[in-house]
């Protein structure tokens, strides 16, 4: 990474990923990106585990079978419990393959409408206020159209309130990866008077009944994140009234066809969503700009290009962001980038055939 990024659990310089590569009967390479973090402190999936899963349970059940589709190939996979990272990286190879054997665009295939992707920046936590209104100046600079700025216990208001007081327009939002409990509901009133367009999963990962709670008692919509790892978990949130707003990474829910049933509840629902990201490579990056092309994402998307944070990429031009903030969505079959074989090679640490 360019440069290092820091969030309520972790510091991170460094991201390895698991890039999954599958050939079809028909001749057909597809690529997908399983893109875990290397430790489990966003969700218990990492990018070992994800190899592990790849190799041990998910390629053997789906080795040498025939699948109509891209829900029968989902379906067979139903027996394993979670793994949705993992399960992205080969659910987004397929998707990677059919649009090529069907010569349709990955945006056409998913029915997505939005011919540019409206895109925000996150910030992580720095060392100092000054350091963060700088990077903040920078983003706006580039074009960015919202900040999202990472915050834990001890570095929240004070930052939110620096930001008001320079950039009192912007539109602006928070993310604490579960550093909070209901202890803290003092605290989140207090947000409240900053006009943040959401708080991304302030409570744990795995209750979804605590945010419904504190909900009742914040008037700034609540944004879940990893608490949402299926349609039935989105299903269940909104039932509970537990947010206003979903973070859809296909990465955490398994994929661009769980993406889509999430993003077809909470159309239904009134539930706007937008697309977050895991730091993928230019491979995962172009399945994310894909599916946040249906007509229900409305928030702008955590899709900052690659240059941003990674000193290489693994596709040849990857996308970039214009003056006004948006991302082109490819309209040609395929990833819509070419990958580059060559710096897939040299990045290679680990590889397994299976087959
Ligand atoms: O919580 O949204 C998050 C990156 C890695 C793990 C978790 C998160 C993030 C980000 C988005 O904030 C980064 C990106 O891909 O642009
Ligand atoms: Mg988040």
């Amino acid at each position: 990474m360019v440069t290092s990024f820091t969030t309520s659990y972790a510091t991170f310089t460094n991201k390895p990923t698991v890039i999954v590569k599958i050939e079809t009967y028909d001749g057909i390479t597809g690529y997908g990106e399983a893109a875990a973090l290397p430790f489990p402190f966003y969700t218990p999936d990492t990018t070992d585990i994800c190899m592990l899963a790849l190799r041990d349970y998910i390629a053997p059940l789906v080795l040498h079978k025939d699948f109509p589709n891209a829900q029968s190939l989902m379906d067979s996979l139903k027996v394993i419990k979670k793994h949705t990272f993992a399960k992205t990286g080969l659910e987004t190879a397929v998707w990677m393959a059919l649009s090529i054997q069907q010569n349709t665009p990955l945006k056409a295939l998913l029915g997505g409408t939005q011919h540019k992707i409206a895109v925000g920046a996150p910030v992580g936590i720095k060392k100092t206020i000054e350091e963060t209104l700088h990077e903040v100046a920078v983003r706006l600079e580039e074009g960015f159209q919202r900040i999202k700025i990472k915050i834990k216990p001890g570095w929240d208001i004070t930052v939110v309130e620096a930001i008001r007081r320079r950039f009192d327009a912007v539109s602006l939002m928070v993310d604490a990866n579960s550093a909070y409990t209901l202890e803290d509901v003092k605290l989140f009133k207090a947000l409240d008077q900053y006009n943040l367009t959401m708080i991304e999963q302030p409570l744990a990962d795995d209750d979804i009944v605590d945010h419904s709670v504190l909900q009742k008692e914040i008037t700034t919509p609540i944004c879940l994140d990893e608490s949402i790892l299926s349609v039935d978990d989105a299903r269940r949130a909104i039932y509970l009234h537990a947010c206003k707003i979903i973070n859809i990474k296909p990465g955490r829910v398994g994929g661009l066809l769980e993406s889509k049933k999430i993003h077809d509840v909470c159309q239904k629902h009134a539930i706007g969503v937008w697309c977050g990201g895991m730091y993928e490579t230019g491979i995962g990056r172009a399945f994310n700009i894909a599916a946040a092309s249906l007509p229900n994402y409305i928030y702008p998307a955590d899709m900052s290009p690659t240059n941003l944070f990674y000193a290489d990429d693994l596709v040849k031009d990857s996308f970039t962001v214009d003056h006004y903030g948006y991302v082109k969505v490819p309209e040609k079959p395929g990833l819509g980038f070419d990958i580059d074989e060559k710096k897939i090679e040299r990045y290679t640490v680990e590889k397994v055939s299976i087959g």
